[in-house]
This record gives structure tokens, sequence and C-alpha cells, in this order.
């Protein structure tokens, strides 16, 4: 029983999205996801603000056939503790992500994907087209 965990804010859930968390669930038995809780994303600064709150956002994703679990992602500083908690062997995140969390291999012994991101589409884009 192979256990994948990733990350992300997924606001304004779109195609991007869908087929990280599909592709990651190719890679493992169960897929847990964390979903930035509202205070974690804007304390990053992020050019706009969130269209959804965090439980719309995870109950989106939850609802998903190839997503098993969800939780609160409260800050960075819990990552390895959410990893370890939750007894994943892999973490999956998107290659724009690139080498930021190779740490987790080193430290943890835990496995690390970084899969291709989806051209085209983002949510940050979504808005600028729903707006025009
Ligand atoms: N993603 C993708 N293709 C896109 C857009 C997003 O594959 N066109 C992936 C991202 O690479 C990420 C996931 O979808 O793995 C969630 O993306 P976001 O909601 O933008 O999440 P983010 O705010 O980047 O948070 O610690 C990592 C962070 O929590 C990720």
């Amino acid at each position: 029983m192979k256990t994948g965990i990733t990350f992300g804010t997924f606001d304004v859930f779109h195609f991007g999205h869908l087929r990280i968390l599909e592709r990651s669930r190719e890679l493992c038995d169960r897929l847990v996801v964390g979903v930035s809780s509202d205070e974690f994303y804007l304390s990053k600064h992020k050019s706009h603000g969130l269209v959804y709150p965090w439980e719309h956002r995870a109950r989106i994703v939850g609802a998903l056939r190839c997503v098993d679990e969800v939780f609160k992602e409260e800050c960075e500083e819990k990552k390895a503790d959410y990893i370890l908690e939750h007894h994943a062997d892999l973490f999956i995140i998107g290659d724009d992500y690139v080498g930021r969390f190779d740490w987790i291999r080193d430290r943890l012994g835990v496995e690390v994907a970084y899969l291709p991101r989806t051209p085209d589409v983002s949510t940050t884009e979504l808005i600028g087209k729903i707006r025009v």
C-alpha cells in the first residue's frame, strides 16, 4: 500500500489541478491532499486574493475519485509533520517547484516526484479572462 501526498491551493479548480491529482494517484494506492488554509495562502502575498474559501476548495478536491483524503495545510513549517503523520511514501508536486522539495527526500527518506505542469491554464490566467 503506497501513500502519496501532495499540496496546493486549488483555487478556481481547473483542468491543470485535475490532471496533477489524477497523475499523482496513478503513482500510488492512496492519495492524500493538503489544501492550503486561507491564512496560509494570503500570508504568501500572491498577486490576487482567493476566490473560494478553504471549505469550498477542500470539498471540491475531496469529492474527486482520485483523492482519498484531504486535510488543511496551515503553514510551510509543518510540511515534514504532515508527511510523517500521513505515512506518505511519495511526495508529488508540479515542476514549477523543481528542486524546492529535495529536502523531503534527503531528510525524511520520502520519494519526491516533480510532475510537468499542464500548459496554458492557471488560476491567475482564468481570473484575468473572466475579468475581461
Ligand atoms: N498545477 C499544474 N498545472 C497547472 C497549474 C497547477 O500541474 N497548469 C499544479 C501545481 O504545480 C501544484 C498543484 O497543481 O502541484 C496546485 O497548484 P496551486 O493551486 O497553484 O498550488 P500552489 O499555491 O502552488 O501551492 O507547497 C506547495 C504549495 O502548497 C503548492
